[in-house]
């Protein structure tokens, strides 16, 4: 039983005057979503919105401003582009003895008025330079009638490097007319990662949000009543400091810029399910996010006095001294994982009794005090070592409920003391690449509120591209029998928690319907975790019972093929060994996973699609089968189903297939089907629903030269990086038995 109590909202939402201080997660905020509330009977509808995916800055929403003076430097085109990732970059350089930066506006694109308009982005990281992201209008100069003719509404101008910014209105001009009023605050993380900027503008006041917060509200100058275009600037002036002292170039980096109206009707229209759409598809992963699925497989370790007193949840009352393994080797763990082809260990620091495998300094409940070593034991460090010696990551569990420590069930000191543990284990064993939290608690437990937040931020303060297992990053799979959904989605709702927690064990946690309004989008891909034993601890009377190749199979088929990342653990015996019924297990594991996976048949195969987006060969179908999972193919927006077929050059037998989505740019196909050719017409052989990172299939026999991949359904416009065709022998062919 994993999940945890639900984690309770840090903060409130705190209405900001001047240089207040919102306290937001960054983490979470990056990949939030947010629409302000509107009054019964009234629902939002997208009425504009550029992603910048494509491989050019989209010139009928934008206007690119330049080559001409601005400031204490130059706009040029030249520094405005996309990055072929779903960004646009506005840069800011050194060209001879200049400085240039971009610009771009929608005038006489897209003029507009009221609405939610809101930009997601990320911000350079040198001085001498400011973003800014604002409305305009020709008519902000006209005198006479405030700033109901024209306002210059600034929803976000960073000239500072800290986690500053500043939000402001100016009407009436720029000369001795001139009347401004604006808002300067601080939000800790805002200068990373990324961030939206939103103005809710309506006839009678412009509210301002950070992430989705309020963070100022106005309607000095009386309100703008006429239509007002976009903004995406960056200027070069003293203001930012000094660009001499810049190391150039730096860049602003915007995801999207979108633009809602309010339109009666509360019902969901076609519209809102389409902005849904929009949204769901292009919710990304963190760069650890994304680090963290590539791993694909992993080992976990589940060691304390369990193993010596047989027991699977310890009392928190064993002496230390039966800590006695006889011929500890944590190198033989990592060999035995790193053979089976595992690219990370997470271990057991402290498991819900207790006692430290590492010699923590705020308990006498660890290794320290047993006869493993002489006292002088640090399983934590000699793992950390063992990884880093065979290039695998580290990772670290480490249970909030102990049933050892005293000071359980006394909220403010045991949350102390928990902290002082997850920072020594932080901070002396190198890098740690997840983190885990297990949610488990006793049903006789003390009442205990622990401080996940602080928790958490003590993981990013000092492991910044760890992953946060149970926390913001990762969730539970919801079983501990090994099995990820059929339909796996990695873009749930976090239902308004700023931790982006769920119920980790609803049957369907993504589809466009489990997403419901889709107020708060996330990131949130699942783990499988799961023992190669009945229990996690080791138990001799379980020796027999470690599960077999064709059940590890099936659950590697149903993890890493359901787009999820297995989390597969081995128990160490009383030796201080991984067994070798397990180890030997595993080796086999490997063999078949090796057979079945050393030839891809679809390798090199000539491909040909439906639609090509834009018909721009950066996006074609010979992007998919190219080895190459940075390229893909991909449609048109609103190109719902599309098909791909490759031609594999000679008639091939296969019984596997892979497919792998662009996962950098969201997780959008939920429905495909695969064909072969047999001469005179199509046959379908295969199907399935989501795809994600990885999407594995298993069939009958199928021989063919040509195979076409029906995409059914996707949202906005499905991408494909890989394609794979793999004959897999039988087992008894591989092991001999
Ligand atoms: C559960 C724990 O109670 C088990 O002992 C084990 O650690 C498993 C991975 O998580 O919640």
């Amino acid at each position: 039983m994993k999940s945890p109590a639900l984690l309770r909202a840090v903060l409130p939402l705190s209405l900001l005057i001047v240089c207040v201080t919102v306290p937001l997660q960054a983490e979470q905020a990056g990949t939030s979503e947010f629409l302000p509330p509107l009054p019964d009977g009234k629902s939002w509808q997208l009425a504009w919105s550029d992603e910048f995916d494509g491989k050019a800055v989209d010139q009928a929403k934008w206007e690119l401003c330049g080559d001409w003076k601005r400031r204490d430097g130059y706009w040029v085109k030249d520094d405005v582009y996309v990055d072929g990732e779903g960004h646009l970059i506005l840069r800011t350089k050194k060209d001879g003895d200049r400085y240039t930066c971009g610009s771009v506006r929608t005038r006489g694109k897209f003029e507009h008025r009221y609405g939610y308009w809101v930009c997601r982005c990320k911000f350079p990281e040198q001085q001498g330079h400011w973003p800014a992201f604002w409305l305009h209008a020709n008519s902000v100069g006209k005198i006479g009638d405030g700033g109901r003719d024209g306002t210059e509404i600034d929803i976000m101008e960073k000239p500072w490097l800290d986690d500053r910014t500043t939000q402001n209105l100016h009407w009436d001009g720029y000369g001795k007319e001139h009347q401004s009023q604006g808002t300067k605050f601080e939000v800790p993380g805002l200068s990373e990662g990324w961030h939206t900027f939103g103005l809710l503008w309506t006839p009678e006041e412009y509210v301002f949000y950070v992430d989705g917060k309020e963070t100022w509200r106005s309607s000095a100058g009386g309100v703008s009543q006429v239509p007002q275009y976009a903004k995406l600037t960056e200027e070069i002036g003293m203001w930012a400091g000094d660009i001499k002292q810049a190391t150039l170039p730096d860049y602003f980096v915007v995801d999207y810029v979108r633009v809602y109206d309010p339109v009666d009707g509360a019902k969901p229209t076609v519209d809102e399910k389409k902005d849904l759409i929009l949204r769901a598809a292009n919710v990304r992963p963190s760069p650890p996010q994304l680090a963290w699925q590539q791993l694909e497989f992993i080992g976990f370790i589940h060691y304390t006095v369990n193993a010596f007193t047989d027991k699977e949840w310890g009392e928190g009352t064993e002496d230390p001294s039966i800590f006695n393994p006889t011929q500890l080797d944590v190198r033989q763990w990592v060999k035995v994982c790193k053979d089976a082809g595992m690219k990370m260990v997470i271990l057991t620091a402290k498991h819900h009794d207790g006692f430290c495998l590492w010699p923590s300094k705020y308990t006498e409940h660890s290794i320290k005090n047993s006869p493993c070593k002489n006292g002088k034991g640090d399983i934590v460090g000699e793992l950390a070592q063992a990884c880093r010696e065979a290039g695998l990551k580290l990772g670290l569990y480490l249970s909030p409920w102990d049933r050892h420590e005293p000071t359980y069930g006394n909220t403010e000191d045991y949350n102390r003391f928990y902290k002082s543990q997850l920072r020594e284990l932080l901070t002396n064993y190198g890098e740690v690449t997840e983190v885990w939290f297990d949610g488990a608690k006793g049903e006789n437990a003390r009442d205990m509120e622990y401080d996940w937040a602080g928790y958490y931020a003590i993981v990013r303060e000092l492991q910044p591209n760890a992953v946060i297992f149970n926390g913001p990053d990762i969730r539970w799979v919801g079983n501990e029998r090994g099995y990820a959904r059929e339909s796996e989605w990695s873009v749930v709702n976090s239902n308004g928690s700023p931790f982006g927690i769920v119920n980790c064990t609803a049957k369907d946690l993504g589809s466009l319907d489990a997403l419901g309004k889709g107020e708060r989008l996330v990131w949130y891909p699942a783990e499988t975790d799961v023992s190669i034993r009945p229990g996690w601890f080791y138990h001799a009377s379980e020796d027999d019972k470690v599960k077999s190749v064709e059940h590890l199979l099936d659950i590697y088929f149903s993890s890493v093929g359901y787009n999820s990342v297995l989390l597969l653990n081995l128990p160490p015996d009383r030796r201080g060994l991984i067994h070798e019924n397990d180890a030997q297990r595993l080796r086999e594991f490997r063999k078949v996973l090796d057979a079945i996976f050393d030839e891809d048949l679809a390798a090199g195969a000539k491909a040909k699609a439906s639609n090509v987006r834009a018909n721009d060969p950066a996006f074609a179908a010979d992007k998919i089968a190219d080895g190459d999972r940075d390229t893909y193919w991909t449609t048109d927006d609103f190109t719902f189903a599309a098909t791909v077929e490759f031609d594999l050059g000679k008639p091939c037998t296969f019984n596997v297939s892979e497919l792998a989505e662009h996962i950098k740019t969201g997780q959008r196909i939920s429905a495909f089907a695969l064909d072969s050719w047999d001469g005179a017409a199509w046959k379908e052989f295969a199907h399935g629903t989501t795809v994600g990172y990885k999407r594995l299939v298993r069939f009958n026999d199928v021989t063919t030269q040509k195979v076409r991949l029906r995409i059914l359904d996707s949202r906005v416009c499905p991408t494909l990086s890989g394609f794979g065709l793999y004959h897999a022998p039988s087992l008894k062919e591989i092991l001999g038995r």
